[in-house]
Protein backbone atom coordinates (compact mmCIF):
# COMPACT_ATOMS: atom_id res chain seq x y z
CA UNK A 1 0.00 0.00 0.00
CA UNK A 2 1.85 2.88 -1.24
CA UNK A 3 -0.92 5.97 0.23
CA UNK A 4 -1.75 6.57 3.97
CA UNK A 5 -5.12 5.88 5.45
CA UNK A 6 -7.42 8.88 6.86
CA UNK A 7 -8.29 8.91 10.18
CA UNK A 8 -11.26 11.80 10.19
CA UNK A 9 -12.04 12.70 14.07
CA UNK A 10 -10.20 15.34 16.41
CA UNK A 11 -7.51 14.04 18.67
CA UNK A 12 -9.57 14.73 22.37
CA UNK A 13 -11.78 11.69 21.20
CA UNK A 14 -11.29 8.82 23.60
CA UNK A 15 -12.78 6.98 20.29
CA UNK A 16 -10.56 8.51 17.76
CA UNK A 17 -7.80 8.14 20.68
CA UNK A 18 -8.12 4.56 20.23
CA UNK A 19 -7.58 4.12 17.07
CA UNK A 20 -4.26 6.19 16.54
CA UNK A 21 -2.85 4.58 19.52
CA UNK A 22 -3.47 1.31 17.68
CA UNK A 23 -2.03 2.51 14.42
CA UNK A 24 1.15 3.91 16.07
CA UNK A 25 1.64 0.48 18.47
CA UNK A 26 1.53 -1.29 14.85
CA UNK A 27 3.80 1.70 13.39
CA UNK A 28 0.98 2.49 10.75
CA UNK A 29 1.19 5.83 8.95
CA UNK A 30 -2.19 7.87 8.32
CA UNK A 31 -3.49 11.21 7.74
CA UNK A 32 -5.77 12.70 10.57
CA UNK A 33 -8.46 14.54 8.83
CA UNK A 34 -9.82 17.37 12.04
CA UNK A 35 -13.71 17.03 12.30
CA UNK A 36 -15.44 18.15 15.34
CA UNK A 37 -18.18 15.44 16.04
CA UNK A 38 -21.19 18.69 16.45
CA UNK A 39 -23.23 18.92 13.81
CA UNK A 40 -21.82 16.83 11.30
CA UNK A 41 -22.21 17.63 7.70
CA UNK A 42 -24.34 15.64 5.14
CA UNK A 43 -20.97 14.39 3.63
CA UNK A 44 -19.52 13.36 6.41
CA UNK A 45 -22.66 11.20 7.28
CA UNK A 46 -21.90 9.34 4.15
CA UNK A 47 -18.97 8.03 5.61
CA UNK A 48 -20.03 7.64 9.13
CA UNK A 49 -23.79 6.61 9.32
CA UNK A 50 -24.46 7.48 12.65
CA UNK A 51 -22.53 10.99 12.44
CA UNK A 52 -20.15 9.67 14.75
CA UNK A 53 -16.01 10.08 14.58
CA UNK A 54 -13.62 8.10 14.28
CA UNK A 55 -13.90 7.19 10.42
CA UNK A 56 -11.13 5.28 9.03
CA UNK A 57 -10.97 5.11 5.59
CA UNK A 58 -8.29 3.97 3.03
CA UNK A 59 -9.39 4.66 -0.81
CA UNK A 60 -13.30 3.25 -1.36
CA UNK A 61 -12.74 1.92 1.54
CA UNK A 62 -14.65 3.51 5.05
CA UNK A 63 -15.18 2.38 8.53
CA UNK A 64 -16.32 3.98 10.94
CA UNK A 65 -16.24 3.12 15.09
CA UNK A 66 -13.05 2.31 16.75
CA UNK A 67 -14.01 -1.24 18.13
CA UNK A 68 -14.34 -2.20 13.82
CA UNK A 69 -11.58 -0.26 12.74
CA UNK A 70 -9.16 -1.78 15.34
CA UNK A 71 -10.25 -5.33 14.66
CA UNK A 72 -9.84 -4.42 11.11
CA UNK A 73 -6.22 -3.50 11.08
CA UNK A 74 -5.65 -6.28 13.12
CA UNK A 75 -6.62 -8.34 10.36
CA UNK A 76 -4.59 -6.28 7.81
CA UNK A 77 -2.10 -5.82 10.12
CA UNK A 78 -1.59 -9.08 12.77
CA UNK A 79 1.63 -7.76 14.04
CA UNK A 80 2.27 -6.84 17.09
CA UNK A 81 -1.17 -8.49 18.24
CA UNK A 82 -3.50 -6.24 19.45
CA UNK A 83 -5.65 -9.15 20.77
CA UNK A 84 -5.04 -12.29 23.08
CA UNK A 85 -4.21 -15.34 21.31
CA UNK A 86 -6.03 -17.51 24.09
CA UNK A 87 -9.80 -17.64 23.35
CA UNK A 88 -11.19 -16.67 26.77
CA UNK A 89 -8.30 -13.62 27.18
CA UNK A 90 -9.73 -12.48 23.98
CA UNK A 91 -13.38 -12.53 25.28
CA UNK A 92 -12.35 -11.12 28.08
CA UNK A 93 -10.10 -8.40 26.13
CA UNK A 94 -12.96 -7.58 24.34
CA UNK A 95 -15.04 -6.84 27.26
CA UNK A 96 -13.01 -4.56 29.19
CA UNK A 97 -12.81 -2.23 25.85
CA UNK A 98 -16.72 -2.22 25.77
CA UNK A 99 -16.95 -1.39 29.57
CA UNK A 100 -14.69 1.28 29.04
CA UNK A 101 -16.13 2.62 25.50
CA UNK A 102 -19.20 3.02 27.65
CA UNK A 103 -19.40 3.58 31.49
CA UNK A 104 -15.60 4.71 31.69
CA UNK A 105 -15.90 7.06 28.64
CA UNK A 106 -19.35 8.29 30.16
CA UNK A 107 -18.27 8.75 33.69
CA UNK A 108 -14.88 10.30 33.04
CA UNK A 109 -15.66 12.55 29.67
CA UNK A 110 -18.18 14.41 31.54
CA UNK A 111 -15.54 16.17 33.65
CA UNK A 112 -13.75 16.49 30.55
CA UNK A 113 -16.71 18.29 28.17
CA UNK A 114 -16.99 20.29 31.88
CA UNK A 115 -13.96 21.42 32.23
CA UNK A 116 -12.43 21.66 29.00
CA UNK A 117 -15.03 21.60 26.34
CA UNK A 118 -17.78 23.87 27.73
CA UNK A 119 -15.11 25.75 29.82
CA UNK A 120 -12.40 26.00 26.93
CA UNK A 121 -14.45 25.99 23.45
CA UNK A 122 -17.96 26.77 24.41
CA UNK A 123 -16.60 29.62 27.06
CA UNK A 124 -19.65 28.61 29.31
CA UNK A 125 -19.27 27.96 33.15
CA UNK A 126 -18.48 24.43 33.72
CA UNK A 127 -21.28 22.69 35.91
CA UNK A 128 -18.82 21.90 38.84
CA UNK A 129 -21.29 19.98 40.90
CA UNK A 130 -21.74 17.77 37.55
CA UNK A 131 -18.44 17.14 38.01
CA UNK A 132 -18.57 16.45 41.75
CA UNK A 133 -21.25 13.75 41.38
CA UNK A 134 -18.91 12.19 38.78
CA UNK A 135 -16.08 12.36 40.79
CA UNK A 136 -17.23 11.54 44.08
CA UNK A 137 -20.77 8.55 43.47
CA UNK A 138 -20.18 7.28 39.71
CA UNK A 139 -16.50 7.05 39.13
CA UNK A 140 -15.51 5.38 42.59
CA UNK A 141 -17.11 1.94 42.03
CA UNK A 142 -15.25 1.90 38.39
CA UNK A 143 -12.27 2.63 39.98
CA UNK A 144 -12.75 -0.18 42.72
CA UNK A 145 -13.80 -2.97 39.69
CA UNK A 146 -10.81 -1.93 37.90
CA UNK A 147 -8.59 -1.95 40.85
CA UNK A 148 -9.59 -5.55 41.76
CA UNK A 149 -8.59 -6.64 37.69
CA UNK A 150 -5.02 -5.25 37.04
CA UNK A 151 -1.73 -5.93 38.38
CA UNK A 152 1.76 -5.60 37.61
CA UNK A 153 1.82 -7.09 34.47
CA UNK A 154 1.66 -4.67 31.15
CA UNK A 155 -1.85 -5.82 30.48
CA UNK A 156 -4.93 -6.20 31.95
CA UNK A 157 -5.62 -9.18 30.56
CA UNK A 158 -3.03 -12.26 30.12
CA UNK A 159 -0.48 -9.68 31.42
CA UNK A 160 0.22 -8.45 28.12
CA UNK A 161 -0.81 -4.72 26.35
CA UNK A 162 -4.28 -5.41 24.19
CA UNK A 163 -6.75 -3.77 22.75
CA UNK A 164 -8.19 -3.92 26.62
CA UNK A 165 -5.28 -1.33 27.85
CA UNK A 166 -5.78 1.03 24.50
CA UNK A 167 -9.84 0.71 25.48
CA UNK A 168 -9.13 1.94 29.38
CA UNK A 169 -6.45 4.10 28.69
CA UNK A 170 -7.57 6.13 26.60
CA UNK A 171 -10.91 7.94 28.38
CA UNK A 172 -8.21 8.54 31.11
CA UNK A 173 -6.51 10.90 29.39
CA UNK A 174 -9.28 12.96 29.07
CA UNK A 175 -9.87 12.54 32.83
CA UNK A 176 -6.27 13.62 33.38
CA UNK A 177 -6.53 16.91 30.49
CA UNK A 178 -9.29 17.95 33.07
CA UNK A 179 -7.39 18.33 36.27
CA UNK A 180 -7.88 15.15 37.69
CA UNK A 181 -5.96 11.40 38.14
CA UNK A 182 -6.50 8.68 40.12
CA UNK A 183 -6.18 8.50 43.79
CA UNK A 184 -2.81 6.79 44.18
CA UNK A 185 -3.27 6.43 47.75
CA UNK A 186 -6.95 5.12 47.21
CA UNK A 187 -6.60 2.62 44.37
CA UNK A 188 -2.82 1.92 44.39
CA UNK A 189 -2.67 -1.04 41.87
CA UNK A 190 -4.92 1.19 38.94
CA UNK A 191 -3.06 4.53 39.71
CA UNK A 192 0.53 2.13 38.84
CA UNK A 193 -0.92 0.91 35.65
CA UNK A 194 -2.01 3.82 34.63
CA UNK A 195 1.00 5.12 34.55
CA UNK A 196 2.84 2.18 33.03
CA UNK A 197 -0.21 2.16 30.15
CA UNK A 198 0.23 6.32 29.64
CA UNK A 199 3.92 6.33 28.99
CA UNK A 200 3.68 3.79 26.29
CA UNK A 201 5.61 5.81 23.61
CA UNK A 202 1.68 5.27 21.50
CA UNK A 203 0.12 6.78 24.46
CA UNK A 204 2.54 9.38 25.50
CA UNK A 205 3.01 11.10 22.02
CA UNK A 206 -0.39 12.43 21.42
CA UNK A 207 -0.59 13.29 25.43
CA UNK A 208 2.00 15.42 24.64
CA UNK A 209 0.37 16.68 20.93
CA UNK A 210 -2.49 16.95 22.77
CA UNK A 211 -1.04 18.94 25.60
CA UNK A 212 0.41 21.13 23.36
CA UNK A 213 -3.44 22.07 21.43
CA UNK A 214 -5.07 22.61 24.92
CA UNK A 215 -2.07 25.16 26.20
CA UNK A 216 -2.49 26.97 22.70
CA UNK A 217 -6.35 27.22 23.10
N1 LIG B 1 -18.76 3.41 19.34
C1 LIG B 1 -18.15 4.54 18.67
C2 LIG B 1 -18.37 5.80 19.53
C3 LIG B 1 -17.86 7.04 18.83
C4 LIG B 1 -18.36 8.32 19.50
O1 LIG B 1 -19.31 8.32 20.29
N2 LIG B 1 -17.70 9.43 19.17
C5 LIG B 1 -18.14 10.71 19.67
C6 LIG B 1 -16.96 11.65 19.89
S1 LIG B 1 -15.97 11.20 21.24
C7 LIG B 1 -19.03 11.34 18.62
O2 LIG B 1 -18.71 11.33 17.45
N3 LIG B 1 -20.15 11.90 19.05
C8 LIG B 1 -21.05 12.60 18.18
C9 LIG B 1 -22.43 12.07 18.27
O3 LIG B 1 -22.69 11.13 19.04
O4 LIG B 1 -23.29 12.60 17.56
C10 LIG B 1 -16.67 4.27 18.47
O5 LIG B 1 -16.11 3.42 19.17
O6 LIG B 1 -16.06 4.85 17.57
Amino acid sequence: MSHRPTVHGVNASPFVRKVRVAMLEKGLEYDLEPVMPIGVSDEFKKLSPLGKIPVYQDGDFVLPDSSCIIAYLERIHPEPALYPADDEEFGHALFFEEFADTRLVDHLTTVFFQRIVRSKIMKQEPDEALVEHSLTELIPPLFDFLEKKVSDADGIVGGRFSIADIGIGSPFVNFNHAGESVDAGRWPMLANYLQRILSRPSFKSLIEEEMAAFAAM
